[in-house]
């Protein structure tokens, strides 16, 4: 499928998505978001795929969903035809390995999205805010779920009710993003850091994402049981047995996904 708001393609074992609005910074109209979910699910059931890069322009990741479309939405028709859910869960569920990264604005839905990828790399230039205080709304793909878990409940209160923006020193200091590199580096950086994912076993780096992400919806206890059925299954994997002999063997692992 030819996509007309995103280019898609692929490097090795990795798949790269980048949102392609340039005359509306990026802005998540419908149809970019449709294209989404149909991107991500492609790179889903593609075997040879073993980790993504989400990106945007060097002035925008993305400014938030399209305020021209949605400024006449009624609460039916979100409620009843919620015009993001499907694209949100095909980010949020992805089940491999999805990296932001992000460059300019990542506002509102566009910060929303970026928290939903297992982690982002920023640019120098790179900034956050949820804005929609400033319409009239509150922030509605996670803003106030996901940020005050990355940031903590002071710097999320802060940023959702007064709709200031965070630069990346900042957003780096309170654990928004893992790393922060130069605006010319960033695609780069990211689609190594990326290949250094897909390299590893999928299933593997699979189970780790999962294992991560269940810290946020379990008790300690629950969580620490799940981490370790989850490292005993792996003991059925091929891939167990590679990587274990290839340590022992002094030599490169060369995993099967199996
Ligand atoms: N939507 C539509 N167009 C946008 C846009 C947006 N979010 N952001 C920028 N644009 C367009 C501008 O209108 C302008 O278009 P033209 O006037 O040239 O036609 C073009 O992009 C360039 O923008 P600016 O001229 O404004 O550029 P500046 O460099 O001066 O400013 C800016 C950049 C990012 C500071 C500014 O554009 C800005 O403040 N943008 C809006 C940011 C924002 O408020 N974002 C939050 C959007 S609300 C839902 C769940 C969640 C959501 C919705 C529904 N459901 C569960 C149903 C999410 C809501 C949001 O994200």
């Amino acid at each position: 499928m030819a996509f007309e708001t995103l280019q898609v393609s692929t490097e090795g074992r990795v798949g790269l998505i980048t949102l392609n609005r340039p005359e509306a910074l990026n802005a998540l109209c419908a149809q970019l978001t449709d294209e989404l979910a149909k991107a991500l699910g492609d790179f889903e059931a593609n075997a040879d795929i073993g980790c993504v890069v989400l990106t945007g322009s060097k002035k925008a990741f993305a400014a938030g969903a399209d305020i021209k479309e949605l400024q006449a939405g009624t609460f039916v028709e979100l409620y009843t035809n919620d015009p993001f859910a499907k694209s949100w869960e095909a980010v949020s569920r992805f089940k491999k390995p999805i990296i932001a990264a992000v460059s300019g604005y990542a506002l509102g839905g566009g910060c929303e999205i970026a928290m939903m990828c297992d982690f982002i790399i920023a640019a120098e230039n790179a900034k956050f805010g949820q804005p929609e205080i400033n319409l009239g709304v509150m922030p509605g793909s996670g803003g106030t779920q996901r940020l005050p878990r990355a940031i903590g409940k002071a710097k999320a209160m802060e940023m959702c009710l007064t709709g200031r923006m965070m630069d990346a020193a900042e957003a780096e200091r309170a654990g928004l993003v893992s790393r922060i590199v130069p605006v010319d580096e960033l695609a780069e950086d990211a689609m190594k850091t990326a290949t250094t994912i897909a390299d590893k076993s999928l299933p593997v780096a699979m189970m780790t994402k999962e294992a991560i992400n269940t810290a946020f919806e379990t008790t300690l206890t629950q969580g620490i049981r799940f981490e370790r059925r989850v490292f005993q299954s792996q003991f059925t994997l091929e891939d167990q047995k590679e990587g274990m002999a290839a340590f022992v063997e002094k030599r490169t692992p060369h995993f099967k996904n199996r």
